[in-house]
């Protein structure tokens, strides 16, 4: 039987979206470059729904019905290039190859624009869930052509991850890399929250005295409530395991240096680029970056620091309180700065991203799904043309009402020691972007002096400089 979809790259995240394709109804040609991984699934799997085994790129093509639907699951950069290397002579106009990788968006802007030449659509396409969601349905976010996504959007849909209202955690995103550009900023949202979650965990062990099992239970407790989401979940699950082999917390054991594959650092790069403010974001991937500076850190460890005062109970039960407020402030504030990435990146490059239909498709099957990303869908639903989330009434007054405990959990923070740059950089925007007047005019006159860079005045039309040299009288430049 022609196969309707097809997979390439088999490893954890190829394999389990094969299976979610067949377990879904779909014939299902699968291919590797290592033929054994093939043989491998359909032996262990085959039960699970049709699959055709192929062994050369040329049986694969042939098993494709027309046009064909090709998804590649390979280690993202030059094996992805590869791929395409290989299979692109093959195929014909019309057909269609999916890149689900962690590309880069600017790699998938050049392959799309390669071979659109060639009459092919380009998916770069965004998965997120990890091996289960690849699985049991993630979070997809395809880019590429309308057409494209006419042919390709039902089986996506079907495979999908679905909220709890039911729609399908997939839409067409927008243009070429619009797709892999929204995966990235998820991922870089998905940094601050570990972050933010991270401080929070410190601040309540080494500020409120509390054991990873007593924090694991607070954890559990902030779930039933606004912060009711996978990853608040899994911390509660990771701070209450014990290690088996010395009966310590689990989270004693690890050593405390946190890696990462890029996609966090990609947001900060680009954001960058675009000149968006992403604070928050940047913070989560320095504290990693940070963490994995073992020699820095052995050279710091002698270094002053405040007279620890550990809370009593009662002031812990109410500082515990106080951090979900921060967690909960700061959280949002990510959450403006990720989608200001989103909707600044649309901007540069066309793609008319639905900020709200982001939102929406983030509900479920990825790593951030979370009961919050329903408010942001409501938020964008109500204004779409909403400048930023904080200018959303509803998160507005919650920020408003958090703000108190907010910069009440900082001051602790900063007299016990303990750091909490990712709470730290979000109250600073929000100050920062709530202020009547900025330090940027002294900034301004200081760059007119060194530079001549002129600056703009509040009362009049027009760019200035003062001769600062001279009788420093202003001229117009
Ligand atoms: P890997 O990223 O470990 O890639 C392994 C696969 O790439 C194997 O099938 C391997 O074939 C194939 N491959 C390589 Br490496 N070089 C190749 C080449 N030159 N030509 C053809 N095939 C080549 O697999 P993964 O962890 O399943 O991830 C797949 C993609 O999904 C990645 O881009 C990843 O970033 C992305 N992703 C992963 C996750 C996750 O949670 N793991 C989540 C979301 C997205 P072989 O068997 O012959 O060596």
């Amino acid at each position: 039987a022609a196969a309707q979809i097809g997979v390439t790259g088999l490893a954890v995240m190829g394999r389990n979206l094969a299976r979610n394709f067949a377990r879904n109804g779909y014939t299902v040609a699968v291919h590797n470059r290592t033929a054994a991984r093939t043989r491998a699934l359909v032996e262990e799997f085959g039960h699970e729904g049709e699959f055709v085994g192929t062994e050369s790129a040329e049986d694969f093509v042939a098993a494709l019905e027309r046009p064909r639907r090709l998804v590649v699951m390979v280690k993202a950069g030059e094996p992805t290039d590869a791929v395409i290397r290989e299979f692109a002579p093959l195929l014909e106009p019309g057909d269609m190859i999916v890149d689900g990788g962690n590309a880069h968006f600017a790699d998938t802007r050049r392959r799309e624009r390669e071979l659109r030449e060639q009459g092919i659509h380009f998916v770069g396409t965004g998965v997120s869930g990890g091996e289960e969601g690849a699985l049991n349905g993630p979070s997809i976010m395809p880019g590429g052509s309308k057409e494209s996504y006419e042919a390709l959007g039902p089986m996506l849909e079907k495979i999908s991850a679905k909220a709890a209202d039911g729609s399908p955690c997939t839409a067409h995103i927008g243009p070429d890399g619009a797709g892999h550009f929204v995966k990235m900023v998820h991922n870089g949202i998905e940094y601050a929250d570990m972050q933010l979650i991270a401080e929070a965990y410190q601040l309540l062990r080494d500020v409120a005295g509390y054991s990873p099992a007593e924090i694991a239970d607070i954890f559990r407790t902030w779930n039933t409530g606004r912060l009711d989401s996978y990853l608040i979940d899994i911390t509660a699950e990771v701070l209450a395991h014990v290690d088996a082999a010395t009966g310590e917390p689990f989270v004693d054991v690890v050593q405390d240096q946190a890696e990462q594959k890029g996609t966090g650092r990609w947001t900060v790069q680009i954001a960058l680029d675009l000149g968006v403010p992403v604070s928050g974001i940047a913070e989560a991937v320095f504290a990693r970056s940070l963490s994995g500076h073992q020699d820095l850190r052995d050279a710091s460890r002698g270094l002053a620091g405040p007279k620890a005062e550990p809370l009593g109970k009662a002031e812990a039960a109410a500082f515990a309180d106080q951090v979900e407020q921060a967690l909960y402030a700061s959280k949002i504030v990510s959450y403006t700065q990720g989608f200001h990435e989103i909707a600044a990146g649309s901007d540069a490059y066309d793609w008319d991203i639905d900020l709200g239909r982001v939102a929406s498709i983030w509900r479920g099957g990825c790593i951030i799904r979370a009961a919050f990303l329903d408010r942001i869908r409501a938020a964008y639903d109500a204004r779409a043309e909403l400048p930023s989330l904080l200018a959303d009434e509803s998160f507005a007054r919650e920020i408003g009402e958090a703000q108190d405990d907010w910069r009440a959990v900082l001051v602790a923070a900063t007299r016990q020691g303990v750091p909490a740059p990712g709470f730290a950089a979000a109250l600073a925007y929000y100050d920062a972007l709530r202020a009547d007047r900025l330090p940027a005019a002294l900034t301004q006159g200081q760059r007119d002096y060194f530079g001549a860079h002129t600056y703009r005045r509040t009362d009049r039309e027009g760019s200035f400089h003062t001769l600062w040299g001279g009788d420093r009288s202003e001229v117009s430049a």
